[in-house]
């Protein structure tokens, strides 16, 4: 059978459970991924030489990781073209390209320095999101940011942070698409706290000033992001998810779910329509977490299926923004780029072509084993035949044969540097 009647047979048989398969593929067509582009090099950047810190960590030394501008640039191309659908660029500040031998540091970086990558982001055709960058840098004192004691120290975060918030206006000015600017730090402690109270105070402030920066709300969509806890900061983090639910609720704005920050059977799924019912959109951060690491690489996982059904069934997709977060540098980073944004694009189509009304008649009904019964059925329709037309349709290879063509860029790109 070809791909094409494949399909044909999979539009029927979904046609039989009263779900139309050519609007779900519009519709998954239409969500764009935002693709991180701190998997391609170990979220290392360009403006610093020393390791990655703030609770995070890359394992691994996979051969041929992007060193510079030109490299990542290159490599996320080769991923873009492996991907189907719309894409969006998510940047951290720490990778603004400077002039040769030139040297800005984090509270004073411009739209200039993203030039380039507007640039790239307009040729392909791509709106882009952005982070203010808190970790991995020398002005980060005893693990604090935004909450530090030390006014200098906040100082100097909070004016990185209203510096981000301007080129974040920028990026949309340019690319004509709202920019989500995601704050995260990775602000907490190690061991019992004496004071939670204090830092969060100082955070509070801190985030208001920087909010307090002018832009257009059409333009910029500023969000937080709250974790469990960090690598080497186990007892307590500043930017909790209580306290992050709490704070974008009062201020009615956007917050981000990562999926890897939460207690290990805490659903992320569950937590879409609660939070929508008080804050005005969300942005996902969809990862995999393994037991103590939140970034593995996304697959098509039951949490990422649940996922993506909550946003669909609640009808949020207009106030769900989504990308990618997860960095691992033990395999081919270009694949993990594909394995990932296919993974969470699957779990999106399948949740498009789930026969919710029909789910939702049995609930009303009380059909309680009805209602199970064509969940568990659900499981079994060819919803593969579909993704693969959604390939096709976006001319990009199907199934497997993505695999051939990384390797193939590995051996005449990667593996040459
Ligand atoms: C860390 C957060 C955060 C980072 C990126 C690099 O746990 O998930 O989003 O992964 O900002
Ligand atoms: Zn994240």
């Amino acid at each position: 059978m070809t791909n094409k009647e494949r399909f044909e047979s999979a539009k029927e048989i979904y046609a039989s459970y009263g779900v139309d398969v050519e609007t779900a593929l519009q519709t998954c067509m239409e969500a764009p991924v935002s693709l991180h582009c701190w998997q391609g090099d170990d979220v290392i950047g360009f403006d610093h030489d020393g390791p990655l810190t703030g609770g995070i960590q890359t394992t691994g030394d996979y051969p041929g990781k992007a060193k510079n501008p030109e490299q990542l640039m290159q490599d996320m191309d080769k991923a873009l073209s492996l991907m189907p659908g719309k894409k969006k660029l998510n940047l951290h500040a720490c990778y603004g390209i400077f002039e040769p031998g030139e040297f800005v540091d984090r509270d004073k970086i411009e739209p200039k320095h993203f030039k380039k990558w507007v640039d790239f982001a307009k040729e392909r055709n791509m709106g882009i999101d952005f982070n203010p960058t808190f970790f991995s840098h020398p002005r980060v004192k005893d693990g604090l940011t935004l909450s530090s004691p030390d006014e200098e120290t906040r100082r100097f975060w909070i004016n990185h942070g209203k510096a981000c918030i301007r080129i974040s206006q920028y990026f949309a000015e340019e690319t004509g698409v709202p920019c989500v600017m995601n704050i995260w730090t990775g602000d907490g402690y190690k061991d019992i706290p004496a004071d939670r109270m204090g830092p969060r105070m100082r955070y509070k402030e801190s985030i208001e000033e920087i909010l307090a920066e002018p832009f257009d709300s059409d333009k910029v969509k500023p969000c937080v992001e709250s974790k469990v806890f960090g690598i080497g900061l186990e007892s307590y983090t500043v930017g909790s998810n209580d306290f992050y639910t709490a704070y974008a609720s009062k201020r009615d704005m956007m917050i981000t779910l990562d999926t890897g920050h939460f207690h290990p059977t805490e659903s992320v799924a569950d937590k879409v329509s609660s939070m929508l019912l008080f804050v005005p959109e969300l942005m996902l951060h969809v990862s995999r977490p393994i037991r103590w690491d939140s970034d593995h690489v996304t697959i098509m996982d039951d949490p990422t299926l649940d996922l993506f059904s909550e946003i669909v069934r609640a009808g949020a997709l207009n106030r769900v923004h989504y990308g990618l977060d997860y960095f691992d540098g033990t395999l081919n980073r270009i694949g993990a780029y594909v394995i990932g944004s296919r993974a969470a694009q699957k779990c999106m189509l399948r949740a498009l072509l789930e026969p919710t009304d029909t789910l939702r008649r049995y609930e009303l009904n009380d059909q309680k084993f009805q209602r199970l019964g064509l969940l568990e059925e659900c499981k079994n329709l060819p919803w593969n035949a579909v993704y693969d037309m959604f390939c096709l349709k976006n001319n990009v290879p199907v199934g497997e044969s993505y695999i051939a063509s990384v390797e193939q860029y590995e051996k005449e790109v990667t593996s040459k540097r």
